[in-house]
């Protein structure tokens, strides 16, 4: 099957997709568009405006959460959990992970108030995951899952802005969920699911909106 994705550099939710991709191996084409000056193509064959996009033998596959259950049924190695208790409840926390992200963005976009807010709420929510993540190297013990894949690129945003602001997200004490961001963000497909220098990229973006937290940032 031709695969095709469609995204921006700092998309973390096609970040999830690429770690799948390259997990089961599966070829495909990474087409990186410009975020600002959205193509007139993709305007076209995007519903919702927004990206990821795969396609997949040219049909369009969108909503990251499809895309990677889309990305294992066409794979060898299944990466969920085969019970069906547990999947449900891999699902429950891929589906709260993306709340994560409406948090993240309050944070590095709000003034002062806003900033103490979002990051209050995105601890909150940090504090449930901590409870339900036992302290294996991945999610549901010693095999990478698809939950793995989509909590991956929130621990590399948070360890950035932690590297900007001299710890302002620190989660040390969340020591479960700490040990698993630290073996996730060692792992090579991880690692190489972004490309090079995109913290940079991160922190200029960051800087450009004058939110609070740019106020924060170290030199
Ligand atoms: N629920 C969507 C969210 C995708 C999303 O918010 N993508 C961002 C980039 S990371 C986007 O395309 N933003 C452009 C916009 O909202 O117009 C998914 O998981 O695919």
């Amino acid at each position: 099957m031709k695969l095709e994705l469609i995204s921006f550099k700092l998309c973390p939710f096609a970040q999830c997709a690429i770690i799948l991709l390259n997990k089961q191996e599966l070829a495909f084409e990474l087409n990186y568009i410009n975020s600002i000056n959205l193509p007139n193509w993709f305007k076209q064959i995007s519903p919702t405006g927004k990206v990821p996009l795969l396609k997949a033998n040219d049909k369009i596959i969108f909503e990251s959460s499809v895309i990677t259950e889309f990305i294992n049924d066409i794979s060898k190695t299944n990466l969920h959990p085969s019970d069906p208790i547990k999947k449900a409840k891999n699902r429950s926390w891929i589906h709260f992970s993306s709340t994560l992200f409406d948090d993240l963005f309050d944070v590095i976009t709000g003034d002062k108030e806003k900033f103490y807010t979002s990051k209050k709420s995105l601890f909150d929510k940090l504090s449930k995951i901590e409870a339900v993540k036992n302290n294996s190297q991945f999610f549901n013990g010693d095999d990478f899952s698809i939950i793995d894949a989509t909590f991956a690129p929130i621990f590399m945003r948070l360890s950035w802005i932690n590297k900007f602001t001299n710890n302002t997200l620190s989660f040390d004490r969340l020591t479960n969920i700490k040990a698993w961001s630290q073996d996730l963000l060692q792992v090579d497909i991880v690692k190489n699911s972004v490309v090079k220098n995109l913290d940079d990229v991160y922190y200029s973006n960051i800087e450009t909106r004058k939110g609070h937290i740019s106020t924060l940032f170290i030199d």
